[in-house]
């Protein structure tokens, strides 16, 4: 019974890193069929693949295309199963995410992004090349309870750092939690310039926010 389970599950995740969308499909029916949850589906299959793909795509041996190619296979899964995931929109918080000024990466964020609104958050996404005067900006707007920065560059993490100072300057960090996130941030860079939470991949950053959201609550 495991096993077939177990099958299922691996089947997924080697269809997603060979960025085959429809062999995802197939077996997220198949799954399906045989009475597996849509959140096993995706805690044992969707967010073990997508901690892979970052993994896979930090050596120096990989191809552009393969990186989209993957993205597109996870998110063929994660929209199969949308409607079957329940969320409990009394919990509904906001959090507004982007990825920093002169970063056009979006990949992960886009993840994030996905794993947090089939999670129960309204998720505002910004985009990409996001200044900080424009997050301050989406703050003051849409009061989030979370802000999350996404930054792949070496060069673009020290903008997240900005984005605080900003919003120290307009009074509102008091009014926001930041979770911060990307192949080059640490935890030790989070704590640095001041964020409240350094997420490694998807899943981590689904939890650290419900538990941000809940400090946050009287
Ligand atoms: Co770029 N790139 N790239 N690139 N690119 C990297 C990041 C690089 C490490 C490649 C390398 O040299 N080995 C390198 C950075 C080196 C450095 O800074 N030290 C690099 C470079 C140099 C560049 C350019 C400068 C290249 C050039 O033009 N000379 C250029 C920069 C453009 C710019 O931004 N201004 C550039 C361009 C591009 C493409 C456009 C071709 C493309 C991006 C396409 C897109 O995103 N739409 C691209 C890609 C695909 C990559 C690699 C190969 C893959 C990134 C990726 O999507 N990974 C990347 C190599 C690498 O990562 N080591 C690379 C898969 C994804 C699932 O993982 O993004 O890490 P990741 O996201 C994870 C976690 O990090 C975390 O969760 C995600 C899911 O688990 N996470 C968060 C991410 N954001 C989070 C936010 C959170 C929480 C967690 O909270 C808010």
């Amino acid at each position: 019974m495991n096993t077939g389970r177990n099958h299922i599950f691996q089947q997924i995740i080697t269809a997603i890193l060979a960025g085959k969308a429809d062999l995802v499909l197939k077996s997220v029916s198949s799954g399906l069929a045989m009475n597996i949850s849509a959140m096993e589906i995706m805690e044992y299959a969707i967010m073990p693949a997508t901690k892979q793909l970052a993994v896979k795509f930090q050596g120096a041996d990989f191809y552009i295309p393969d990186v989209l190619l993957a993205s597109r296979a996870i998110k063929a899964g994660l929209y199969a199963l949308k409607p079957l995931i329940q969320t409990n929109s009394r919990c509904l918080k906001k959090i507004v995410i982007g990825t920093v000024a002169g970063d056009i990466h979006d990949i992960g964020k886009n993840m994030v992004s996905l794993f947090l609104s089939f999670s129960g958050f309204e998720v505002i996404d910004l985009g990409v090349d996001v200044t900080a005067v424009e997050f301050v900006q989406a703050v003051k707007k849409y009061r989030p309870s979370l802000l999350g920065l996404s930054a792949l560059l070496t060069t673009t993490i020290g903008e997240m750092g900005v984005v605080i100072e900003q919003l120290n300057r307009n009074h509102l960090r008091h009014t926001v939690k930041i979770l911060v996130g990307g192949a080059p941030v640490t935890k030790e860079f989070a704590a640095f310039i001041g964020a409240d939470a350094y997420a490694q991949d998807a899943q981590e950053a689904v939890k650290l926010a419900r538990e941000l959201v809940r400090q946050d609550q009287p």
